[in-house]
C-alpha cells in the first residue's frame, strides 16, 4: 500500500495492493467468510479505498464511532464529521471475531477488498441520529435510512482493497482523487473550486459556480454525485448528461467534470463539512458553499430541519483546521429589470426578481408547460423532457381494489375499451383470475400469498408504468400495507391511481355471481374476504365508486374524466 504525495490536499490514501499481491489476497479471500455488500456500502467502499475518504482506512471502529458522533472527531483529534460503517445482520456479526477477515463482495459477488475485523457492536442509533443529524425524526432520510434500512451491528476495520467497484457508464468522467490531482497539475491548475451537487444545473447554478471561480481566480471542478443522492431526485443519468451540455458556458479550458460516486446522507452542516474534507481530498482548493447545503428537507412538523446557512457557519467556525476555503454563496435570483442573476439581499425593492422552485419546475415539466430561458439552458431543458415527458406521455396504472363480485372486472375492462377507443397508448389488463391462472396459479388466499400476490402485480405494473404502458390492475387487494408497497413501487416512475369499488358486502352477498359466497357461508372455502378473511378499507383512494345505482359504462366514463383532469390523458 502507497500514498500519493501531492501539491495540495494532503496526504491521499490508497487502499489498494498492487496487481499481484491483489490477487493474491483474492485468492486467499475465497476462504473468508463473506459479506455482500450494499448499495451504500459499495459506494462508501470506493471512497476509502480510492482515498476521497482520506485519512480513514477502513470502517471506524467503536471508539472513533463514539467520538465521530459525539464531536465530530476521530479519536486522534481530526476532525470528520461523518460515521462511515459496515452495517450488517445479527446473523452475519454472529460469526464474526476480532481478528478474523471477511471478504467483501460486490452486487455480482466480485470480491472487492477485505476487511480485517476490529470491534463489533450494536450502535445506539437514537443517539447516532441525534448527534450526527440532530433529530431522530425519520423524515430525515439518513435517520429513516439509519433505523429501517441499515443493519443493527456495525462491524469496524482496516480495508485492503483488491479493485474498485465496476462501472459501465460515463467511464470518461470517472476519476479518482488521485487522477483528479494528476490531471490538475498537468494542467497547471493551481487553484480550483469545487462544486457540489446532486441537482441538475440551471442558469443561477452556472452563475453561482462561475462567479465564485472568478472571485477567487480559480479554476472550476464540476463535481456531481451521482452515488445515492435523496430519493426522488432526478436520475444521474439524465443529470450527466445535463452538466455535458453546461460546460459550453463557461469560458473554454476553465472549467471540467467529473463524477463523485458518494452516498449522500443529506446531513446538513456536518454533510458539508465532509464535502470539504472530501473535495481536498480530491485536490481542491476552494468549495462553493451556498444556501441549505445538503438540506434533506422539511421534518414531520413541516419546518426546516436546518438553517439555510447553518452550513456555512460550521464551515466558517473550522477554517482554520479545513486545508480547503469555502466560497460562501447567497441564494441567487434572475432580476428582470437587470436581465442578469443577482444575490437575493442585493435585490431591492426595485428589482423585478424572479426564480422558479424546484416544485414549481418539476409542475412544468409534468405538464408540458414552458420553461423560460432565463431560467435554463434551452439543451439543459431538451434533456429533461427527454426523461420527464409531460403527463400524457408517461404510464400510468389504475389500481382497481374491492371485494368480490363487487364490479372490478367489469369496469375494468370497460376502462379499457374506453382507453383502446381513444388509442396510441399499449394497455395491459391485470385482472385478478387472469393474474392468478398466468403468474400467480401456485398460490392460495392466505395472507402471505395474497400479499405475493399483490407484489407481482405490483411489479409487472411498475414496469408497464416505466415503460410508458397502461396497466389496469383489478385484483381484490384486501391489504393496505400490500396496496401501499404497489404504490410507492409505481408512483417513482409514473402515475398510480386507486380506485375502490365500494360495492357493500350485503350487495356482493346478494349477487353473488360466481356462488363463493354460499360456499365461503357454508365453510366450504376458508379464508373467504369479507366473510372469514378481513378487507381493510382504503382511506384515500384517487377514487371510490359504489356500483348501486350506477352502470359498468358510467363509471369507466368516470374515471376516465378523472385520469383527464390528472392529465394522463388529453
Ligand atoms: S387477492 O386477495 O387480491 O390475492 O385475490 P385475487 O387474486 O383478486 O383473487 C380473487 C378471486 O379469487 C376467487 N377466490 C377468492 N376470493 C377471495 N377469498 C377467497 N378465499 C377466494 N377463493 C377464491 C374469487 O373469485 C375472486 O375473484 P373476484 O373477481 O374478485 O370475484
Amino acid at each position: 500500500m502507497g500514498a500519493f504525495k501531492e501539491p495540495h490536499g494532503g496526504e491521499l490514501k490508497n487502499l489498494y495492493l498492487n496487481e499481484a499481491a491483489a490477487e493474491a489476497e483474492k485468492q486467499a479471500a475465497r476462504d473468508y467468510v463473506s459479506w455482500d455488500l450494499t448499495e451504500r456500502q459499495l459506494c462508501d467502499i470506493e471512497l476509502l479505498l480510492n482515498g476521497a475518504f482520506s485519512p480513514l482506512e477502513g470502517f471506524l471502529n467503536r471508539a472513533d464511532y463514539d467520538a465521530v458522533v459525539s464531536s465530530m472527531r476521530l479519536t486522534s483529534g481530526v476532525l470528520w464529521p461523518m460515521p462511515v460503517t459496515l452495517d450488517v445482520s445479527e446473523d452475519f456479526a454472529g460469526k464474526l471475531q476480532p481478528g478474523d477477515k471477511v471478504a467483501l463482495r460486490d452486487l455480482e459477488g466480485v470480491i472487492l477488498a477485505t476487511l480485517e475485523v476490529g470491534d463489533i457492536w450494536s450502535p445506539d442509533k437514537a443517539r447516532e441520529a441525534e448527534g450526527v443529524f440532530g433529530t431522530t425524526d425519520e423524515k430525515h432520510p439518513a435517520v429513516h435510512f439509519l433505523n429501517n434500512i441499515a443493519g443493527p451491528v456495525y462491524v469496524g476495520g482496516r480495508l485492503t482493497g483488491i479493485e474498485a467497484p465496476t462501472h459501465y457508464d460515463f467511464k470518461h468522467l470517472r476519476e479518482s482523487p488521485a487522477e483528479v490531482r494528476t490531471r490538475f497539475k498537468k494542467l497547471g491548475w493551481r487553484k480550483v473550486v469545487a462544486f457540489q451537487t446532486r441537482n441538475p444545473m440551471h442558469r443561477a447554478h452556472q452563475e453561482i459556480s462561475h462567479r465564485a471561480a472568478r472571485e477567487v481566480e480559480a479554476n472550476l471542478l464540476i463535481h456531481p454525485v451521482v452515488g445515492m443522492t435523496k430519493p426522488g431526485d432526478v436520475d444521474h443519468y439524465t443529470r450527466v448528461r445535463c452538466y455535458e451540455h453546461i460546460l459550453k458556458y463557461y469560458p473554454e479550458q476553465t472549467t471540467s467534470l467529473s463524477l463523485l460516486p458518494l452516498a449522500m446522507r443529506m446531513g446538513g452542516p456536518r454533510e458539508a463539512l465532509w464535502h470539504a474534507i472530501i473535495r481536498k481530498n480530491y485536490g481542491c482548493t476552494h468549495i462553493i458553499i451556498g444556501r441549505d447545503h445538503a438540506g434533506p428537507g422539511k421534518d414531520s412538523k413541516g419546518e426546516d430541519f436546518y438553517g439555510p446557512y447553518d452550513a456555512q457557519e460550521l464551515l466558517k467556525a473550522h477554517a482554520d483546521e479545513l486545508d480547503i476555503s469555502m466560497v460562501p454563496f447567497r441564494m441567487m435570483v434572475f432580476a428582470e429589470n437587470k436581465a442578469q442573476y443577482i444575490p437575493i439581499d442585493e435585490a431591492t425593492d426595485a428589482d423585478q426578481v424572479l426564480n422558479i422552485s424546484g416544485t414549481e419546475l418539476r409542475r412544468r415539466l409534468q405538464e408540458g408547460l414552458e420553461i423560460p430561458e432565463w431560467f435554463s439552458f434551452p439543451d439543459v431543458v431538451t434533456e429533461l423532457r427527454r426523461t420527464h415527458p409531460p403527463r400524457h406521455k408517461q404510464g400510468f396504472t389504475v389500481f382497481f381494489t374491492g371485494l368480490s363480485g363487487s364490479g372490478k372486472s367489469t369496469i375494468a375492462n370497460a376502462l379499457m375499451s374506453k382507453l383502446m377507443e381513444i388509442g396510441g397508448r399499449q394497455i395491459t389488463l391485470l385482472d385478478g383470475d387472469i393474474v392468478r391462472k398466468n403468474l400467480s396459479s401456485e398460490l392460495g388466499f392466505s395472507k402471505e400469498h395474497r400479499d405475493l400476490n399483490i407484489q407481482r402485480i405490483g411489479f409487472v405494473a411498475s414496469e408497464i408504468t416505466k415503460n410508458g404502458g397502461i396497466a389496469i390492475c383489478a385484483p381484490i387487494a384486501p391489504y393496505t400495507s400490500t396496496r401501499r408497497y404497489v404504490r410507492d413501487l409505481i408512483e417513482p416512475v409514473g402515475g398510480f391511481i386507486e380506485i375502490h369499488v365500494s360495492t357493500p358486502l350485503e350487495i356482493c352477498e346478494e349477487r353473488d355471481r360466481k356462488g363463493l359466497y354460499a360456499l365461503a357461508r357454508a365453510g366450504k372455502i376458508k379464508e373467504f374476504t369479507g366473510i372469514s378473511d378481513p378487507y381493510e378499507t382504503p382511506e384515500n383512494p384517487e377514487m371510490a365508486i359504489d356500483t348501486i345505482g350506477i352502470s359498468p359504462d358510467l363509471a369507466a366514463h368516470r374515471i376516465l374524466v378523472k385520469l383527464e383532469s390528472m392529465g394522463f390523458i388529453k
